[in-house]
């Protein structure tokens, strides 16, 4: 298939950090009428490539860190594309990247397909501790918390987020859902939230299920 072909020189071009390609890719996926939201997969495809040559000790740090930029230069030209849902609010999202944990690739696309879903999104950025998402809750008063983690050292945030607020009233009046490369389901159930999403665009379809 044509389209096989192209998701695969958009992941090679991601993984060999050729923004300027991979941004004439991504816009000839676009042109092609690829969603803006699958082209977003296979990015995030390309990723995972990165993840595992940095594993292999094939790529360093240095080598995520260029990933990272190349693939917020590729969401630049895919954000404009992605279908909102003009006018309807349909709710609010607080969001967050867990304390100790700094990637916030996953959180930003999440966030977007939020906004773009009609959602009031509250986002705090990353390396957020428990205390502070508990007070942004307790704030804010939102419908959903959502909460990204990449490192597994740092899953641990989640029961103990989970567990302040239960000791602050608040457990019962948000629902959570969590994301992130490295959560597993049975962590996440562990972990006391309602839901893990595999996908930015699964966890949209979770939030809209709930609001
Ligand atoms: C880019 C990257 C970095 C960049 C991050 C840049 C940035 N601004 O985010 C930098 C260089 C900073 C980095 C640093 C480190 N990293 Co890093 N990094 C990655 C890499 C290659 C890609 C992550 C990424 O952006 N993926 C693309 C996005 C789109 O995918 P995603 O985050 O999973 O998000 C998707 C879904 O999960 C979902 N999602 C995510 N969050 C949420 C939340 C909600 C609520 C919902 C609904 C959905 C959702 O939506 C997204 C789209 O569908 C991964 C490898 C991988 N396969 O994940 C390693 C990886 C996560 N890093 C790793 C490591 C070890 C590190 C370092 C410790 C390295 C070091 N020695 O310093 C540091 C830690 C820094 C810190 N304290 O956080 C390991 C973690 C291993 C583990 N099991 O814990 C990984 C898995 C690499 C590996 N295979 O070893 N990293």
């Amino acid at each position: 298939m044509a389209n096989e072909e192209l998701f695969s020189e958009i992941k090679s071009a991601l993984v060999e950090f050729d923004v300027d390609l991979l941004k004439g890719k991504a816009q000839e996926a676009l042109d092609q009428g690829v969603e803006a939201e699958e082209i977003i997969s296979v990015l995030s495809e390309g990723m995972d490539v990165v993840g595992e040559k940095y594993q292999a000790g094939e790529y360093f740090v240095t080598s995520l860190i260029i990933a990272g930029e190349t693939m917020k230069e590729a969401l630049e030209v895919l954000e404009p594309h992605l279908s909102g849902r003009g006018g309807v609010k349909r709710g609010k999202i607080v969001m967050a990247t867990v304390a100790g944990d700094i990637h916030d690739i996953g959180k930003n696309i999440f966030t977007t397909l939020m906004g773009t879903a009609g959602f009031e999104v509250i986002d705090l950025g990353v390396d957020v501790s428990a205390e502070a998402i508990v007070a942004a809750v307790k704030e804010h008063s939102p419908d959903i918390l959502g909460l990204s983690a990449l490192l597994t050292t740092n899953l641990e945030q989640f029961p103990l987020i989970v567990e302040m607020l239960e000791k602050e009233g608040l457990r019962s009046r948000v629902k959570i859902v969590v994301g992130g490369a490295t959560v597993t389901d049975e962590f996440a159930e562990g972990a006391g939230v309602d839901a893990l999403a595999k996908s930015a665009v699964e966890g949209v379809n979770i939030c809209k299920a709930w609001v």
